[in-house]
């Protein structure tokens, strides 16, 4: 019996890389959708010649992507091409603390902003640089790169952002032999099309980077509205200052969190993002 990491799920087949570099194609055993358990890319297992045997206990389990086990998330944002959105930054960095991953920002096609648009960005990401590294790159100029394999190497990264932000581009980028599909974003949609289909562990630098489809459309999954707040570390650097204990931040008198936003102190639409959430959970039925 040998032990592995998933590194690519593609019809139903599972890549395994073993502890020596050595790669198989594997099925799961007839057990697993049984208990209807389906292994990921990134989860250790134990395997033989034809089956995964064994799943190992997830540290961390993303939905969206589907990956386990990684290290940290580098979150793709363009800088337009599709529009740099703080809400879809916000969004992501909540998912990505709901699962104790650390984040890094990553904002792609700066080559695109003139620069009176760049200032513009780099004033609001200065808010964000107090919390997380935030990398601005051009994957068409070389601009950066280096940077992003510096705080990747040695880790298990996942690359995760919209479609057409530049995911695959920014790992071709990074080494040019991947040739990873990529594609121009649809002038319809404003959007990418969709263009890397699987969920794939590269072997990079001493660790992994995954490759992962882009989304359009991104939700949270149980969280409430209780617990969101503590997905916000700058607004729990400041909730000591609360008048109550377990403050939401929303309506309750003598909040620091909503003071620190009347005084500008945080970023206007870091908090009107959290009250957009607050208010999109509240009004999510709970499923059962
Ligand atoms: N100008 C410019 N264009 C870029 C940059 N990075 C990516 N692009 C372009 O953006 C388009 C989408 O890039 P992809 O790398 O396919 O995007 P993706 O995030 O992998 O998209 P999905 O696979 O659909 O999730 C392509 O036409 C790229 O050439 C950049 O830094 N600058
Ligand atoms: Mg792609
Ligand atoms: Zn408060």
């Amino acid at each position: 019996m040998k032990k592995g990491r998933i590194i690519k799920l593609t019809g139903g087949i599972y890549t395994v890389c073993d502890e020596f570099g050595g790669r198989k194609q594997l099925k799961p055993l007839g057990i697993f959708r049984y208990k209807n358990f389906k292994p990921k890319v990134g989860d250790i297992v134990e395997f033989d010649d034809n089956s995964i045997l064994k799943v190992y206990p997830r540290e961390n389990d993303l939905v969206r992507p589907a990956i386990a086990n990684v290290d940290q998330a580098l979150l793709v944002t363009s800088a337009k091409e599709p529009d740099f959105s703080f809400t879809l930054l916000d969004r992501f960095l909540v998912l990505i603390h709901q699962q104790a991953i650390d984040p890094v920002i990553i904002v792609t096609k700066i080559d695109l902003l003139d620069e009176n648009k760049l200032d513009e960005l780099n004033r609001k990401l200065a808010y964000y640089e107090r919390f997380y590294p935030v990398i601005r790159v051009s994957n068409k100029k070389l601009f950066n790169i280096d940077a992003v394999t510096q705080i990747a190497k040695g880790k298990v990264n996942v690359l995760a952002g919209q479609t057409g932000a530049g995911k695959s581009s920014l790992l071709n980028a990074i080494d040019p032999n991947l040739e990873l599909a990529t594609d121009e974003i649809s002038v319809a949609l404003g959007r990418g099309k969709h263009t890397t289909r699987h969920v794939e562990l590269i072997e990079f630098a001493s660790g992994w980077i995954a490759d992962t489809p882009g989304f359009s459309k991104l939700e949270f999954v149980d969280i409430d509205i209780y617990t969101l707040k503590d997905l916000y570390p700058d607004f729990r650097e400041l909730s000591s200052n609360c008048r109550f204990n377990g403050c939401t931040h929303t309506h309750e008198p003598g909040c620091a969190v909503t003071e620190a936003y009347q005084g500008k102190l945080i970023l206007p639409e870091r908090y009107e993002n959290y009250q957009k959430f607050y208010q999109e959970i509240k009004q999510t039925k709970p499923k059962y």
